[in-house]
């Protein structure tokens, strides 16, 4: 008993001599707590210290917004920021900020901690880190002095994401160029088939200028490059596996390729168990005898799907006909692909992935692989297919001068005429086949692509910039494909789909289900008999939202909770966001090709946690 007193006696002496050191005096009267009633009102706290760097960041870890910057000066480097109380931060020691060299970022930790809430008990107070040391090794800082000794300072757990500004990206949006992905040529082609070859790998790719980033691309790149396809003309995709058999963010290296979108034999479509391991080489014949769209390529990996997508495993597939052709849309180098994505990088460049079962989101907005790129336009109209290759993010996009622009279509194709919108939501795996015209802009200005659902570094997308004055003689028709409108007379029967959380708490309970069940590649959920058309209905019973996708076929939408899709929704679709809580009807009709596909939700992280089910298509 006497040797243990002893020890806390110690130990608290040293507590308080510590705390002396860190914490400073109040400036308020009296103490009022964080969570009290009346009279609680935020104040300020200093932040103040040493580095060994030039400037120190705090970052309002709720918006992931710049809160403060204090530059280091004198001898030794001292720097001093006041911050709002009653909110959450998280620190950057920045190597060499200045002028187009950011040279590398420390985020500062205490322990497992960068997230430090600051609550209104810290009014007033000087929080002093002492000397903030960077780990040159660990690629973390760490203050001489605990922050969370002193009142009102809080740990706040951890948070890996540093958000691009740091980068120097932020502050100067718009300066990288927009990536094209190369459009691929076939390796050979008969009367029928094109045939394409794809090297999957590992490689390391400069995103954030300056520093390399690791991610596993379909030639190594991401995304991969683009397939043109043509209606009724065979496609053969031949993947050689060159992943280890550990991949980026701990991963199998195992890849399941599916062409998302694709109306494709059972045999093609990547379902989530039928693998090509690591070494092995899988070819895939896609028949392509459906309408032209935009379509993608992705893994499909049961389990896995998101690091792998995360880390880079998704590329075009453009589909397209002589009818399409002879409409006169922008074409050639005024028909862009956009492929946007949200990621997370470490102070090194590294792609960060958690794994979050709720999904995936990072603070970095990329289209094409860059962080929100500039792209010069000439003064005319350009076609845009919008891809949203995030794992959960949605976005609205939207032009920041307010201009319509004009829907053409979105996953399946065209709808029956061009329909004019301010704005645009795309869940998961939603594209948007758009013509957005530049005429009426003077050759120096600019409009930014941005997302109305983002906020600091995720509310802008990218930059077009009119450097040009170009003839225009592209043709934005008023009738664009004449569409068979499915009847809900038509189907023989109707399923119910509900997607729903599971039951964590249970013994093996898996976070997210369709109807109470996660995903079991051995027992089918629904037997739909060839063609024919049914009504599937998904019911949301959670609060989030869930991109339903099923594979095999393309379908109308019914109805979003009892009222029809808005004009842009009324066409073609493969994947349709069933809203939290809310309840979604789409029709479809199984033809050409039995045997066993998947539904799904198309929050990466939500399908690896089990939100999919079995369907067979029965003969
Ligand atoms: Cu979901």
């Amino acid at each position: 008993m006497k040797g243990k007193r002893i020890i806390e006696g110690f130990l608290s002496i040293t507590i308080m001599a510590i705390m002396l050191a860190a914490c400073g005096g109040r400036g308020g009267s009296g103490t009022v707590g964080d969570s009290g009633g009346t009279g609680t009102t935020a104040g300020t706290a200093t932040i103040q210290g040493q580095v060994s760097g030039t400037a120190v960041i705090a970052v309002d870890d709720g918006t992931d917004l710049e809160a403060a910057r204090a530059t280091a000066s004198g001898t030794p480097k001292t720097f001093s920021m006041t911050l709002p109380t009653g909110k959450s931060y998280r620190f950057y020691l920045m190597e060499n900020e200045g002028a187009g060299n950011d040279g590398r970022i420390f985020p500062v930790y205490v322990g497992t901690t960068n997230v430090f809430r600051i609550t209104i008990d810290a009014n007033g107070q000087t929080i002093n880190l002492g000397l903030v040391n960077p780990n040159l090794s660990g690629g973390t800082a760490t203050p001489a002095n605990n922050p969370m000794e002193c009142p009102g300072v809080m740990a706040g757990g951890e948070n890996r994401s540093i958000p691009p500004f740091l980068f120097g990206a932020g502050d100067n949006p718009f300066t990288q160029t927009l990536n094209i992905p190369p459009v691929l040529n076939p390796t050979s082609r008969t009367s029928t088939t094109d045939s394409y070859d794809l090297a999957l790998r590992e490689a390391d790719v400069e995103i954030i200028p300056g520093k390399l980033t690791r991610i596993m691309g379909f030639n190594g790149l991401t995304p991969g490059p683009t397939i043109r396809a043509r209606v009724g003309r065979q496609v053969v995709m031949s993947h050689s596996n060159g992943l280890p058999v550990t991949t980026l963010g701990g991963a199998p290296g195992d890849v399941a390729i599916h062409l998302h979108g694709g109306h494709v034999p059972s045999s093609e479509d990547g379902f989530p168990t039928d693998t090509v391991p690591p070494g092995a080489t899988r070819r895939y014949t896609y028949p392509n005898n459906q309408l032209p769209a935009t379509l993608w390529y992705h893994d499909h990996l049961m389990g896995y799907t998101g690091p792998h997508v995360w880390f880079g495993m998704a590329g075009f597939y453009i589909l397209t006909d002589d009818y399409e052709d002879g409409l006169g849309l922008p074409s050639g180098a005024y028909e862009i692909p956009l492929v946007i994505q949200d990621r997370n990088f470490d102070s090194t460049g590294k792609l960060v992935y958690t794994g979050s079962r709720n999904g995936e989101t990072g603070n970095a907005i990329l289209v094409n692989g860059t962080i929100q790129p500039n792209f010069k336009v000439a003064s005319r109209k350009y076609r845009f297919r919008v891809l949203n290759g995030s794992n959960m993010r949605k976005y609205q996009i939207a032009l920041s001068n307010g201009q319509l622009f004009h829907v053409l279509g979105m996953e399946g194709g065209f709808l029956p005429a061009p329909v004019k919108v301010t704005s645009l939501v795309l869940a998961p795996a939603e594209r948007a086949d758009i013509i957005v015209d530049f005429s009426s802009l003077p050759v120096g200005s600019s409009v930014v692509l941005q997302n109305s659902l983002g906020l600091g570094s995720t509310a802008n997308i990218m930059r077009f910039d009119v450097d040009r004055v170009e003839t225009d003689t592209s043709q934005l028709p008023l009738e664009l494909r004449p569409l068979e409108k499915l009847s809900a007379s038509q189907a023989v029967r109707t399923r119910s789909f509900t997607f729903s959380g599971g039951m964590m708490g249970m013994m093996g309970g898996v976070p997210w289900v369709i109807n109470g069940k996660p995903f079991d590649p051995n027992r089918v959920d629904a037997d739909p008999k060839l063609g024919t058309l049914e009504i599937w209905e998904f019911r949301n019973m959670s609060m989030m939202d869930h991109p339903a996708h099923p594979h095999q076929t393309m379908f109308q939408i019914l109805d979003i909770n009892g009222n029809p899709p808005p004009p842009t929704h009324a066409g073609w679709k493969d994947t349709v966001n069933v809203p939290a809580m809310g309840t979604v009807r789409i029709i479809m009709r199984f033809a050409d090709y039995a045997g066993k596909y998947v539904l799904h939700c198309h929050v990466l992280e939500h399908e690896d946690n089990a939100m999919m089910a079995r369907f067979d298509v029965v003969p």
